[in-house]
């Protein structure tokens, strides 16, 4: 039977396809994966300790946090400083980006943005969330602290991007830009064992996720794609069904994996969709792209987006190609 590969036995293998000094990426990515192993902890025993619920604070997007978000941002935020690789970090829960004024972290030639815990208002229903990553070189001097444009950077300089699911298993999911392999946390070794090599997403798809309840506030164009998979025609047999977890890393990695279409568009409430480009959609852009999947905006792919804010919220359309370019036809 094939040994077992860990995700450390991995980088180290694929050394030579990370744009990384040697063992630069090894250690960023170590960073990352050790909060995500404290966080997964957390997690799967939310309910029994108090750490379950909402604190009395609001994030920048107005969103009450949950104290799991909050403990899952320390988390990344101190794993990061403590590894000296990144010179500083954007998160969905800090209003700005925080750049690290160690010494050690100044010389750091990257910066990672992250959406702690993606998902998080569905914790407390025991329903999977995740964590979301993206990792940039970063365009100042190295030796200085972290400026707005090392973050303000399109989703095509992402030299990596990745998502941890907690679900029924605890899955990393990454891409360098050389595929995208995912990883299953062994609880018993406490290791991330490559269980998904070289994941594809299937070009079409039976699976559309969308919150129809906001139906009447989308485009024509959406509501037109959403007449086109209910169409009663029994000739084409059309086998479309509507999965929708409301949270978008366990709807993205259910289609990844089976093939379908995610969409949070604009809406009359939400003319810029609710997800946020830089720590949302780029990340899941970027890892569907390299599956074969696609991600786009309605008017244009979503890493060709130029950032113009931190927290800037962006439609989407992402999975299977064919969908895609289903539904950006009635655009
Ligand atoms: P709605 C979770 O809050 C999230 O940011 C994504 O994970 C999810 O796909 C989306 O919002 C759900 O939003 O408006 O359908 O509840």
């Amino acid at each position: 039977m094939q040994g077992v590969k860990t995700l450390s036995e991995f980088i180290i293998e694929r050394q030579e396809d990370f744009p990384f000094a040697s063992g630069e990426f090894s250690r960023l990515m170590n960073d990352i994966v050790i909060a995500s192993k404290i966080i997964n902890r957390e997690v799967n025993k939310a309910g029994l300790v108090e750490i379950l619920g909402a604190t009395e604070n609001e994030n920048v997007q107005g969103e009450t946090q949950q104290k799991l978000d909050v403990f899952a941002d320390e988390q990344f935020i101190s794993a990061l400083q403590n590894g000296g690789e990144a010179c500083g970090i954007a998160s969905e829960e800090n209003d700005d980006f925080v750049a690290f004024d160690n010494e050690r972290s100044k010389q750091g030639k990257y910066i990672v943005v992250f959406d702690p815990l993606d998902g998080s208002s569905n914790i407390d229903v025991n329903v999977s969330i995740g964590t979301i990553f993206s990792i940039y070189r970063r365009k100042t001097e190295i030796g200085q602290k972290a400026e707005l444009k090392d973050f303000l950077q399109s989703g095509r300089e992402q030299v990596a991007a990745g998502y941890v699911i907690y679900g029924s298993s605890t899955m990393l999911v990454y891409t360098t830009g050389n595929g995208v392999n995912g990883f299953t946390l062994d609880p018993s070794i406490g290791e991330f064992c490559l269980s998904h090599p070289n994941m594809k997403c299937p070009s079409n798809g039976k699976i559309y996720s969308i919150n129809e309840g906001k139906r009447a506030e989308f485009s024509n164009a959406v509501q037109s794609y959403l007449d086109y998979v209910k169409e009663d025609d029994k000739s084409t047999k059309r086998p479309y069904a509507c999965r929708y977890i409301g949270s978008m890393v366990a709807d993205l990695h259910r289609n990844l994996l089976k093939g379908g279409i995610f969409m949070y568009p604009e809406s009359k409430s939400a003319p810029n969709g609710k997800l946020r480009l830089l720590y949302e959609c780029n990340p899941m852009g970027f890892i569907m792209e390299q599956a074969g999947g696609k991600a786009h905006s309605g008017s244009i792919n979503i890493m060709d987006i130029e950032p113009e804010s931190l927290h800037q919220r962006v439609p989407i359309l992402i999975g299977s190609t064919e969908m895609v370019d289903k539904v950006l036809s009635y655009y």
